[in-house]
């Protein structure tokens, strides 16, 4: 091999031994972006989660496609906000609890993922008596991560 070649190689694999690191800690350059994020990933979760909600109460008629649309949302979003809760980002409308019982938190944020994707395979399946009963156990994972972790 060419051995001029070595040095592009080298410096390559020094610039990511070195940058590596800092790239997997900070997800967010701030606290506060930390904090924008998982808020709004939540709103948007909330917003979707209340129209099926809607369609559950009898407050709007029962559209297959749209429920399902809107638990596919619910479902693929409920694996974001967690990444924004690492390690000095406490702040917004958490409780520090969130921090100090970190393995608790990680539970009930599992929890909260397989109930919406219980969820998700309800609406797809689109019977909606399995769909009422499926969001309320996702509505109660909500309410019990909010009851432990969200000021009120
Ligand atoms: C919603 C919403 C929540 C949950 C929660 C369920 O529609 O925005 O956060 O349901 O209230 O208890």
């Amino acid at each position: 091999m060419n051995k001029l070649l070595l040095i592009p190689i080298f410096l390559t694999v020094l610039a990511i031994t070195l940058l590596s690191p800092l790239t997997a800690k900070a997800q967010f350059a701030k606290t506060e972006d930390a904090i924008k994020y998982r808020q709004s990933t939540f709103s948007v979760m909330g917003t979707h989660f209340s129209r099926i909600g809607a369609v559950v109460k009898g407050e709007k008629p029962f559209d297959k496609a749209e429920v399902a649309a809107n638990a596919a949302v619910v479902a693929s979003l409920a694996h974001l906000p967690w990444q924004a809760f690492g390690p000095d980002t406490e702040g917004g409308k958490s409780l520090p609890e969130i921090w100090k019982e970190s393995d608790k938190f990680k539970a009930s944020s599992d929890k909260m993922q397989k109930a919406v994707a219980e969820l998700n395979t309800a609406a797809k399946a689109g019977d909606l008596d399995t769909i009422k009963k499926a969001f309320g156990a996702a509505g109660q994972s909500c309410k019990a991560c909010h009851d432990n972790y969200r000021k009120k």
